[in-house]
């Protein structure tokens, strides 16, 4: 334990909930401890409380009773004292007893850690059936492990204030202990089962789209970043756009036309941040199969943010966890409005595969839509095919489905250059006259 800080914040109003933010500074991996409590900060005002103080504290290992150390928790009861704070905001998870030992230290305040705090911004955003039984339960889950906490700490409150410590205290606790985490459990596998039947309409629909043969595009990237705003710019389409953490929860899905003619799909997505709380991943994992199963990922970064490198870490790192490593990835560098030229130049050089953009002011989109067109190409085979004509559906589906080079009415039949997605080329094999590679 070395440097420290305690400083109280400036207070602008009075309705919201008041937070302190707690951070101690570990090893963090790329992310500066002032950054992590700007972006706790964030997240805290995404929720709607206000921020009245910080506490940081720098640390090698956490401690194993109260995260922090016991002079900082006195530290942090001083400071809720003297700014009347009504919530304190941690920015590492705290384990069940970790939390409850804070709150016996600072009684008649909510304490919060990242994970329940990015579980709270999530149930404020959730809007349909399935996003909601998402959120609901990655908090179920997150709160099971936590009841005996709570009565616990009830049992100790009781105990601290002169009340009977076992009799009538820890007897009708512990057995509503075990009926809450019964209720809990049960209610987990309600929500389980009702998220797998709401995930199976999903399924339908986009193993139609995969049958289809249509070119999948999703946008990918750290919340934030502008990933709806692209979805409009490129769709039309009127997706929430909002300078807020985590504005969009579903996943939504638009046509789209590639310069060519090609109809391709193109998915927003929910977003990521640091230290993205696993059982959200989990929770969210049908949502998330849209990424999984794309031909494409647009992984869209904020390059006007001082901390766009470890964000885009932070992106990889779950799509690793979601098992998308390995699904062919397109940066698009956006807000590119708001950087100076010279900071483009740089990132050109560095990556010169990456695509620069502003959704927000429509610079950049054509180029995009061009190298787009090129990624969905690569899978494509030309065919010159000889279509007889009792075989108007042929033509009909490569109508649909594929880019028509040229096409001729001939005695025999409708003679047709065409590049074809992989999954329809075995439906022109029997009238192919001769195949080449694009
Ligand atoms: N200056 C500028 N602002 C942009 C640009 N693109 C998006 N924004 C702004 O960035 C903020 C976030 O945009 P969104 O499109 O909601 O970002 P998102 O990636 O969908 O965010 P989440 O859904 O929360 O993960 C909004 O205030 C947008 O207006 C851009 O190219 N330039
Ligand atoms: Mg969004």
């Amino acid at each position: 334990m070395t440097q420290s800080r305690t400083k109280p914040y400036e207070v602008v109003h009075d309705f919201a909930d008041r937070a302190i933010l707690v951070g101690v500074d570990r090893d963090q991996r790329g992310w500066p401890l002032e950054e992590d409590m700007a972006e706790l900060g964030r997240l805290v005002d995404t929720a709607g409380a206000t921020v009245v103080g910080e506490v940081t504290q720098r640390l090698d290992r956490p401690n194993p009773r109260t995260f922090i150390g016991a002079g900082k928790a006195e530290e942090i009861a001083h400071l809720v004292g003297q700014t009347q704070a009504t919530l304190v905001v941690f920015d590492d998870d705290l384990s069940p007893s970790q939390q409850a030992n804070i709150e016996g230290l600072i009684p008649d305040v909510k304490v919060l850690d990242r994970t329940a705090l990015i579980l709270d911004i999530f149930a404020l955003h959730a809007k349909s059936r399935e996003g909601r039984l998402q959120v609901e339960l990655a908090q179920m889950e997150y709160l099971l492990p936590r009841l005996r906490g709570l009565w616990r700490h009830f049992g100790q409150a009781a105990a601290a204030s002169g009340g009977a410590l076992g009799i009538g205290t820890r007897g009708p606790g512990e057995t509503q202990l075990e009926t809450d985490r019964r209720l809990a459990r049960r209610r987990i596998q309600e929500v389980r089962r009702e998220l797998k039947n709401v995930a199976a309409a999903r399924e339908t629909q986009r193993g139609a789209r995969h049958r289809s043969g249509i070119y999948r595009v999703a946008l990918v990237g750290y919340t934030n970043a502008g990933k709806s705003t692209l979805l409009n710019a490129l769709t039309g389409s009127d997706a929430l756009v909002q300078d807020k953490l985590f504005a969009t929860l579903d996943a939504t899905t638009r046509q789209l036309e590639l310069p060519e003619g090609r109809i391709i799909t193109l998915t927003d997505t929910v977003g990521f941040i640091n230290k993205l709380p696993h059982s959200l991943v989990e929770a969210f994992k049908s949502t998330l199969d849209e990424v999984r199963e794309a031909d494409l990922l647009l992984h869209v970064i904020d390059t006007s943010h001082p901390m766009a490198k470890a964000q885009m870490a932070a992106v990889s790192e779950v799509l690793g966890e979601l098992g998308a490593a390995k699904t062919p990835q397109m940066l698009v560098y956006n807000k590119i409005d708001l950087v100076e030229e010279g900071e483009r130049a740089q990132l050109e050089r560095l990556a010169p595969g990456a695509v620069f953009v502003s959704g927000a002011r429509r610079l950049g989109l054509e180029d995009l839509l061009d190298r787009i067109s090129v990624e969905a190409a690569q899978g494509d085979q030309t065919l010159d095919v000889l279509i007889p004509y009792t075989r108007g559906d042929l033509v009909r589906l490569a109508h649909e489905e594929a880019y028509i080079v040229s096409e001729e009415h001939t005695e025999t039949g409708t003679h047709l250059i065409v590049r074809v997605p992989v999954a329809h080329a075995s439906s022109f094999s029997e009238f192919t006259q001769k195949h080449e590679a694009d």
